[in-house]
């Protein structure tokens, strides 16, 4: 391999929960982006970095590939279609078992039509017969789109080493974008932001935690660095919803705000005390000027 720097940026795709957030966070070594059992837990484009010696790849995780219900799902669309524009090369993720969705077959024929694309067929370590993978891989195969089909496992590591090394033919040589020691672009306020947001996934049911939206504001750094001060707020949707936040005298809240605590000194390195309020936003994620106004307009 020559010395010379290049670099190349990776758009992840693919349908909700297949992984990709995993699999950023598995290829850069680092929490750069939440992960929850839940499907639409990615709402914006998070960047992960990656610099092995001349090489730099910058993933692009985007929020998974669905039928949008609301301008949020909208807004979170194009969040999606934009990275896929911008990245040299698009990895495309794809569930071992589960039948191909429309909109999944829509996004490889848009693939089809210019750029290159690699797939990956994820959760490999899910299923222990090879007619089961091969009969996915003759079907993503069959498209004529993919340069590369994977088959890969965010969870335990397998087949990522060969995936990289797959993805280092299409970095181009230039200076790298990015420092070479960091994994991510996203300011500390926002990696306490979507902390919170995966406890709130995590701990509530149903539709209340997609109708949250986090937002911290004030972080503040005591003298010396060793104590920082954090004040979240919550918005959700209804004040049923509030009171389900809030829980049982202050329980879930409480457990909610210590879990993202406990996370948040960890990438911190430092003691963190965060108080978490909840207020309601009627409705938000249906109102394009709303879900701009929250942040998502990028
Ligand atoms: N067994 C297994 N589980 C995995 C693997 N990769 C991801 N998961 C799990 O799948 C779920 C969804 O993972 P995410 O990384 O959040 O999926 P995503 O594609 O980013 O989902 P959205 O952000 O909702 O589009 C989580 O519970 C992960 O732990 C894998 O390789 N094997
Ligand atoms: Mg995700």
């Amino acid at each position: 391999m020559s010395n010379e720097t290049r670099s190349v940026f990776v758009a992840i795709t693919g349908r909700p929960n297949v992984g990709k957030s995993s699999l950023l966070n598995r290829l850069v070594g680092e929490k750069a982006a939440i992960v929850t059992p839940k499907p639409q837990t990615t709402r914006t484009r998070i960047t992960g970095i990656l610099t092995q010696g001349p090489v730099q790849y910058v993933f692009l995780d985007t929020p998974g590939i669905h039928k949008p219900k609301n301008s949020l799902g909208k807004q979170m669309e194009r969040t999606t279609a934009g990275v896929v524009a911008e990245g040299d090369v698009t990895l495309m993720l794809f569930d071992p078992v589960a039948p191909l969705r429309p909109v999944e077959t829509e996004m490889i024929n848009a693939l089809g039509q210019g750029g290159h694309a690699i797939a990956a067929i994820n959760k490999v370590d899910t299923i222990s017969d090879l007619p089961t993978l091969a009969a996915k891989r003759d079907e993503l195969e069959a498209f004529g789109v993919f340069k590369q089909i994977h088959a890969i496992s965010a969870l335990t590591g397998d087949g990522c080493e060969g995936l990289l090394e797959d993805l280092s033919h299409y970095a181009s040589p230039g200076p790298h974008f990015f420092a070479d020691d960091i994994y991510t672009d996203q300011p500390e306020k926002q990696l306490v932001a979507e902390i919170v947001r995966e406890k709130l996934l995590l701990h509530l049911q149903e539709e209340i935690p997609h109708g949250t939206a986090v937002e911290v504001e004030r972080f503040h750094e005591r003298e010396g660095g060793c104590v920082i001060d954090i004040d979240v707020t919550i918005y959700c949707e209804r004040k049923t919803h509030k009171g389900m936040i809030i829980g049982k005298g202050g329980a879930m809240l409480k457990q909610i705000a210590m879990e993202a605590r406990q996370d948040c000194e960890a990438f911190l390195g430092a003691k963190v005390f965060l108080q978490c309020w909840v207020k309601v936003r009627e409705g938000w994620r249906g109102n394009d000027n709303m879900v701009n106004r929250m942040g998502f307009g990028r």
